[in-house]
C-alpha cells in the first residue's frame, strides 16, 4: 500500500472508531486516535500478520499494551478481514459478545489479553526471546503509552530486552504527553526519556507519529542497530485528526454526542477530500 492510500485508510480508520464508539457508548477515543496511523502503517506495511497465517508462530507478533485503545486495534483488525466491520459495529460493548473495552484473545487477531498496563512489553519481550532461542525470524512489536511507563515493569522487561540483545523486539512509545489524569510530565515526569532508554541499552528513534512517510520510513530502517532492542518514540497528538479533541484531556474517554461525532466526521471528510483532490 503507498503512502497516499494509507493516509485515505487513517482518515477511514479514525471515522471507524469514532462511530464504533458513538454506537458502544464507551471507549478510549483520543488515545485511539493518536495511535491509529502507527497500527495503519504497522498493519498495512510492516508486519506479516494475516487471518490465514494468524496460527503460525513464525509470523511477526503485535501486542498492544496501551489495551484501553482497542478501538483501534479493532478497527483495524477489521480491515485486515479477521471479521467484518458489520461485526464490529453491531457489537462493541453490546451484552453478551467478546468485542469489549480491552483486548481478549476471544477475538480473532488478538495475540493477548491487555489492558492492565504495563504487562505488553514484558510479554513481547519473552516473544522474541523466544524467537531467538527456536531460530526463528519473526519481529515483536508493542505499542505503549507514555503514562503507561509510569509501571515498573516496563523497565525491567527493558532490561530483559537489552540484556538478551533482543533486536527483533519493536517497541514503540505513543509519546502524546498526556495520560489519564493529565499531562506526563506533571503527573509522573518522564524527560528526558529518550536518554533514559538509551541507558536501558536501546537503539532509539524519534518520529512524527501522526505523519504516515516518516513511520514508513523508520519502521522499515528496523533494526535501528544490530544486537540492540528498537526503541521508537512516537510523538502524537492525542485526538488527532478532530479539531476540537487534539490534545484534550477529557477526551481520553469521553464518547461523542450525536452533534459532535457529525463535526468530526465532517472535518475527516473535508481531509479526505482534500487528499484526493491534491492526487
Ligand atoms: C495497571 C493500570 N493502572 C491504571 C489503569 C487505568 N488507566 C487506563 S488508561 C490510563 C492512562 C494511560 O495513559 P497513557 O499510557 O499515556 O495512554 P494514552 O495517553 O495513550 O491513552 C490509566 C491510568 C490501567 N488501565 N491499568
Ligand atoms: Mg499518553
Amino acid at each position: 500500500m503507498n503512502e497516499r492510500e494509507l493516509r485515505l485508510k487513517s482518515i477511514a480508520y479514525r471515522k471507524t472508531i469514532l462511530e464504533i464508539i458513538h454506537r458502544g457508548g464507551a471507549g478510549h477515543t483520543a488515545g485511539s486516535l493518536s495511535c491509529v496511523d502507527i497500527l495503519n502503517v504497522l498493519y498495512n506495511r510492516i508486519m506479516n500478520i494475516t487471518p490465514d497465517n494468524f496460527d503460525q508462530v513464525n509470523r511477526d507478533h503485535y501486542i498492544q499494551s496501551k489495551g484501553h485503545s482497542v478501538e483501534a486495534l479493532y478497527t483495524v483488525l477489521a480491515d485486515q478481514g479477521f471479521y467484518s466491520r458489520e461485526t464490529l459495529l453491531k457489537n462493541l460493548n453490546q451484552p453478551g459478545t467478546n468485542f469489549v473495552g480491552h483486548p481478549t484473545r476471544k477475538i480473532p487477531g488478538m495475540e493477548h489479553n491487555t489492558g492492565a498496563l504495563g504487562h505488553g512489553l514484558s510479554v513481547a519481550t519473552g516473544l522474541a526471546l523466544a524467537a531467538r532461542l527456536n531460530q526463528q525470524s519473526y519481529r515483536v512489536y508493542t505499542l505503549l503509552g507514555d503514562g503507561e511507563l509510569a509501571e515498573g515493569s516496563s523497565w525491567e522487561a527493558s532490561m530483559t530486552a537489552a540484556h538478551y540483545k533482543l533486536d527483533n523486539l519493536v517497541t514503540i512509545i505513543d509519546r502524546n504527553t498526556l495520560q489519564i489524569t493529565g499531562r506526563t510530565e506533571e503527573v509522573n515526569a518522564l524527560e528526558p526519556l529518550a536518554d533514559k532508554f538509551i541507558a536501558f541499552g536501546y537503539a532509539v528513534r524519534q518520529v512524527d507519529g501522526n505523519d504516515i512517510a516518516a513511520l514508513v520510513n523508520v519502521l522499515e530502517s528496523v533494526p535501528f542497530e544490530v544486537g540492540k532492542p528498537n526503541l521508537l518514540l512516537a510523538n502524537t497528538v492525542k485526538g488527532k485528526g478532530v479539531s476540537f479533541m487534539e490534545d484534550v484531556k477529557a477526551w481520553h474517554h469521553k464518547v461523542p454526542s450525536d452533534e459532535q461525532l457529525a463535526i468530526a466526521i465532517a472535518e475527516l471528510n473535508a481531509a479526505e477530500t482534500a487528499l484526493e483532490v491534491s492526487a
